[in-house]
Order: C-alpha cells, then structure tokens, then sequence
C-alpha cells in the first residue's frame, strides 16, 4: 500500500495461561514494537493492539493444573504477562482482555452477523464425552495411540512425535485426561465454517496475490499454500465448554465459541475499547481501505491468521483484511526448543530479576537474532559477546568517549560548529554517508520488517562515530588546533543524536539515557530531520557508561542452570519412562481371540523409500508383501534416512483401513517397538529372505 493513512498493528494475543519468554518475545512482541515505534517517530497515526487472550483449553487445562479456577488462572497470568511487556517496554496503545464485556458482545455480534449471512454449516455428530465428569472433551483432554506412527501418548488434535494433525476419533484406544477412562461418544450439534468454500478466494488472494498490495514473506507463504494444495475443510467453531464466549443461539446451551473464533475477534474489540478510552472512532482502522493492517504473530498461528480470521472477516463483509502478516519462525534456546513444559525457556520476568536494567540489552541481543526467515538460536554466550562487543564496546564506548572529551576540552557544554571542518571532504563523506544508511538501509529495512538488517544499520551509524574519533585523535588535535578539535566533538554530539533516533524503536532505554545526557527537551525528530542541530546553551550530563560488560562467571551460571534442568529431564526420562508409558504402558483392556484373529500381520522387506515433499516427519515407502507391493506411509522421517531403510525387514498390518495423508493413500502400518529414549526399532522375522510369511 503506497499511502497508508492509519496503521492497525497487532500482536498475537498470548494465552494467559503462564508466563511469557525470550521465545514470544522474539516472535511477535518485539518486532511489531520496533515498527510501531518506528512509524510513531514518522508521525504515521498508529494504533498498536494487545491483550490477553483467555479462553479455550489452553486455559481451563493449566487451570486443573493449577487446582484453580479458569478465572483465577486468567487474572493470575494477565496481570504477570502485561507488567512483563510494560518492563520492556512494549508500547502497546492498550493490552485488552477477552474476558472482557465488551470483548464477549463483538464476539457475538461476529457470531450472529455470520450466522445471518448463512455461512455455516450446521451439523450434528458425534464426539467424546466423559460420562463420570459428564462433559465433551476438548481434543486436548483426550490422548490415545496415534494411528500413523503408534506413539501412545498422542493427544486429540496432534501426535507430537510425528507431527501429523489428528481429530480425537482417529485415535486408537482413546482415554479421557480428566477421568483416565475410556470416553463414550454421544452426539452434539455444532456450527462450522466452510473453509471449503473459501477455497479458491483464498488462492487467488494469497497466493496469485489479487487484491494484496504487499508481498508476504516466504515462510508465510510456504505454509499458506501448503495448506491450500492439501485441501480445506469445514471447521467447527463452537465447542461444547462451559469457559468462553456463550453461543448466542437459542438452542446452544452448554456451548461456546471456538478459541480461534473469537480470540483474533479481540483485536477489534481492543481496537473499541482504546477508541473509548481516548475518545476516538474505532471503524476507520478497520473499515477503510486506506488502513494498513498487520498481524505480528509466530509461525504457529499463521493458518488463523492468514486463513481462518481473513474468512471470519469476509463473511462478515464490513472489514477489511490484513495487508501484511510477518509471521517469524521460532528461537531456540542453546540447541534445543523452547519449551515452558519441560522448563526449557528463559521466561522474561526472571531475567529483569537476574539482570535489573539490561532490558536493552535483551531487546538488542533477540532483534540481532529475530528468526525472520527461519528458526534462529539465542545462546548466553552470543548474548554475552554482543554485550561486550557491541554494545559495550561500539555504542557505549562511543558516547563515553564524546562525553569525557566534552567535559574534558568544552567544559562540559555543547561546542559551536566549526565552518571550515564542515567544508572538509571527510566530513562532507561522514554526514552523506550517515544520511545514506539511514535512508537507503534503515528505513527500507524496517519499512519491510527486517528488523534485523535496521538494527545493523543503525550500529553501522555508531561505527562511523568510532571511526571519526580515531581518524582525527582530538586528544593529540587539541594541542594544535583547539577549535576543530571541538567541532569535531561537536559533530560527534550531533551524530549521538542521530544514534538516539534511530536506535529508539530498537533500544527506547538507551536513547532516553542518550537524550537526557545530552539534555535534549525536544525528543519528538523524525527520521528525516537527524543529523540535529544542538544548542550551544546545552550543558551535558556526567560521562555515563550506557552499558556494563558481562563476566563470564555471569554467563558460566547460566549454562550451568541450563545443564542442570538438561541432565535432571534425561535422568527423569530414564527413570520415568520406562513406569510410566514406554516399555511398561499398562496393559490394555483383555480382548477375544476373534478378535485379535482380525488382524492380519505380514511380514515383508521394504523396496523404496522417499521423503515426501514438505512434511518433517513422513517417509513414503514400498513394501513388498509377497502377494504385493504395498505403499504405506510412516511417520519415521525423523528416525531413519530413506537410504538406510532399503531391504529393511518389516512387520506390516496388511489388513489397516487406507487412510490418505498428504493425498497419498496409505494401505497398512509397519509395527515398530520403542526404547524409553524414544528410539524406534522394526519387528523382524530373524532369516527372512522374502516378504509375505503371516504373522500369528
Ligand atoms: N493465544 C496462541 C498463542 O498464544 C493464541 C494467539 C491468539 S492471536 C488472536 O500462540
Ligand atoms: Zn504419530
């Protein structure tokens, strides 16, 4: 869009359910930050959204986790999250609720306007209900064996450890979480949004581009259009819960909105109650087509947000879409990911604890990092090196110098500009060249969301500064020429103020300091307008070091943290596992030799094997049953290459229902045995030469 007239900045909306780390930090929350902040200073008319998004069963599970109520937990968790944004400063215009009145109301409103409209599908099925808790179970309240790849302990919407996405009723040997049995099914009504139908808008709009005025990142569009060759499909979105946004229907006791309906609804009514609180009109930022809209999020939302809310928002009509959603991969932390389960995080609100004062520094070390086209690392040495090798050693030591030389040779106050230097080649080249990063790196870097690149730029800018200072060495100057030695100071306070603006969206801590040393009332430049005049009238602060470098003792505990949380998970593995679900799972409900007559197991020798295009975790293979060549598809992608798995002997259930994954039908499932590190092994016939033997 060549001439936005407002912007709509938001941020996913974190699930109040703990705290937040360096991981959601650097996916969202940072980035759209130093955009926001960027377009404030270009005087751009901004609103930037937030809140808490407190329902579904991410919530109610950490609830039950907790012994607490979903309420309690909500309040517990957004009272944590939004001081943890605050302390860094996160400049959110406002950092909403969903639990809130206004926010339950635009909800239904969507809800009813859609309803109207005759976009859903109405359907009854049947679903799985915990008859002694008597309740629907969410998909995440019910694990069972994964069909694909046999992991016991696969949840209702998703086997973690082949990655496929599942709904409850495909798992094998289904169990409730809440009651630990096994659940009935019983028949419930739900409305469901014919993502089907979307279909061919959403190509054409995504991925032909029609109607977009902006390009969309790669890794955005990679999943987008993943998701459009396999194929939509309506998708429910009431749920049978007594926590959410009630149906407001009346025949839909006991029923609420889906969390994905009506958690990206929150960005509008944040958007209604910021315009309430500051007196303004809502409609225009989400209504006119002149508004430039943008979702911050991580990768894993990218379906909502790219998908799902653009149908929710069309089916309504009165809306506009997003112009832009600059999805960032994820960051892991020293080799392995993030995870708040297995204490694998560094959770935002204990660093400030740990490091008061170093909320720049965080903000500089995960934005050099942003994991903007893939998944990116945070390590606390890297964050001790950039520390200590930039910003102690480029920013901080080039405004400590300019201070201490000012005090020592002007007094303490800003020196008048010197003509004749000013007419000097190398400070004609020093100030052209100032101006060209800024305009021809800076702003186009972050006007395109590589904050990364903005931020090198802007350090370049500093290394300019150093290079002056060492190229005129004022502390020899002073003893022949005095008035250029304080010019060339002068220059350098100028260039100071420069780093302040453009270093502001990145670092607001360190520009203020800068501001304030420099004694700078008018903080309010744009872009445009560096390279600032200074008042001769302003006297300058004391010579401060903006920041400390870090010791490696410092850097040694962290990792020896780190190592103890690492070595304490395998040691529990090691123990645990094998009790709890992996060689000793308990044994399975007694069954009939019909029935285990039923099963047909043959075994056979694996002739090919492939990796099927853009999945992590599958492998395609050709099995050879004697009768026949089978293919059959594995979730073992992760486990074995493709190459080491030819003339492998298999065990196979011929006799498996096909089941098409990826738009390849897989006829049968080859057994394999688990060790209690999850390592995978075939069930072979010892001598087999050929497949087909039956196996009873
Ligand atoms: N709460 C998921 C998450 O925190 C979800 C985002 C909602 S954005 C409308 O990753
Ligand atoms: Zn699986």
């Amino acid at each position: 869009m060549n001439n936005p007239q407002r912007y709509l900045i938001t941020a996913a909306l974190p699930y109040a359910n703990g705290p937040s780390h360096i991981g959601h930090m650097a996916g969202a929350y940072l980035p759209a930050d130093i955009y926001v902040r960027y377009l404030r200073r270009r005087k751009r008319d901004v609103v930037f959204i937030c809140g808490s998004d407190e329902h579904g069963a991410a919530i109610t599970i950490q609830a039950k986790k907790e012994n607490k109520t979903p309420k309690e937990i909500v309040d517990k968790y957004h009272a944590i999250i939004k001081k943890t944004f605050e302390d860094f400063a996160i400049s959110f215009d406002i950092y909403h609720r969903t639990s809130e009145p206004i926010h339950h109301e635009t909800s239904q409103e969507f809800f009813l306007k859609l309803y109207e409209n005759n976009i859903f599908e109405e359907k009854e099925n049947e679903q799985y209900y915990d008859e002694q808790f008597n309740q629907f179970l969410a998909d995440r309240y019910i694990t069972g064996t994964c069909p694909v790849c046999a992991n016991p302990n696969a949840y209702g919407d998703q086997c973690e450890r082949c990655g496929t996405s599942l709904s409850p009723t495909d798992l094998i040997n289904p169990i409730s979480t809440l009651s630990n049995k096994a659940p009935i099914k019983r028949k419930t009504k739900h409305w469901y949004l014919p993502l089907n139908k979307f279909e061919e808008w959403l190509k054409d709009w995504i991925i032909d581009g029609n109607g977009r005025s902006e390009e969309w990142k790669k890794n955005v569009m990679g999943q987008c259009a993943s998701w459009l060759n396999e194929g939509l499909h309506p998708r429910a979105i009431t749920r049978d819960l007594d926590w959410g946004v009630k149906v407001p229907l009346p025949d839909a006791e006991g029923k609420v909105l889906y969390v994905w309906m009506d958690a990206p609804i929150g960005y509008i009514s944040a958007t209604k109650q910021w315009a309430i609180d500051n007196n303004r009109d809502w409609k225009p930022y989400w209504q006119h087509a002149d508004t430039k809209l943008l979702h911050f999020i991580g990768k894993d939302n990218i379906v909502f947000h790219c998908l799902i809310f653009p149908c929710i928002l069309k089916s309504h009509g009165d809306y506009i879409l997003p112009t832009n959603v600059p999805a960032n991969e994820f960051m892991n932390l020293e080799g392995e990911k993030i995870s708040t389960s297995r204490n694998w995080n560094i959770q935002l609100h204990e660093y400030l604890n740990e490091f008061p004062g170093k909320e720049d520094v965080m903000r500089y070390v995960l934005a050099s990092n942003f994991p903007e086209t893939k998944d990116s690392e945070f390590t606390w040495k890297d964050f001790q090196a950039k520390n200590n090798n930039e910003l102690v050693a480029i920013l901080g030591n080039f405004m400590n110098r300019v201070l201490v030389l000012t005090h020592k040779y002007c007094d303490g106050k800003i020196p008048a500009e010197n003509e004749s230097l000013l007419n000097e080649n190398y400070i004609i080249e020093y100030k052209k060249n100032i101006r060209r990063i800024i305009n021809e790196e800076y702003i186009p870097a972050i006007e395109n969301y590589r904050f990364r690149d903005g931020m090198a730029a802007m350090m370049d800018v500093v290394r300019l500064g150093n290079k002056l200072l060492t190229d005129y060495e004022p502390w020899k100057l002073i003893k022949t020429d005095v008035e250029k030695t304080t010019g060339v100071l002068r220059i350098c306070l100028e260039s100071m103020i420069d780093i302040a603006i453009l270093c502001e969206p990145y670092l607001p801590f360190t520009a203020k300091k800068i501001f304030n040393v420099l004694n700078v009332k008018n903080t309010n430049y744009d872009f445009e307008f560096c390279q600032q005049r200074l008042s001769t009238e302003n006297k300058i602060g004391e010579a401060v070091y903006l920041f400390e470098k870090i010791d490696d003792a410092v850097i040694h505990k962290k990792l020896e943290e780190l190592e103890i949380i690492h070595n304490r998970r395998i040691e529990q593995q090691n123990i645990n596992t094998p009790v709890e679900t992996k060689i000793y799972t308990s044994v399975k409900s007694t069954i009939q030799f019909d029935e285990f007559a039923k099963l047909d197991l043959r075994t056979g020798i694996i002739i090919e094997a492939e990796k099927i295009p853009k999945t992590d975790k599958l492998l395609k293979l050709k099995v050879d049953i004697g009768f026949e060549q089978r293919t059959i598809l594995s979730g073992i992608a992760q486990h074995f290459t493709p190459s080491e798995l030819i003339n492998k002997k298999v065990t196979v259930v011929v006799n498996l229902a096909p089941r098409i994954m990826k738009g390849i039908e897989s006829n049968g499932m080859i057994l394999m045995a688990e060790d209690a590190k999850g390592k995978l092994y075939f069930i072979q016939a010892e001598g087999l030469k050929d497949g087909g033997m039956t196996v009873s």
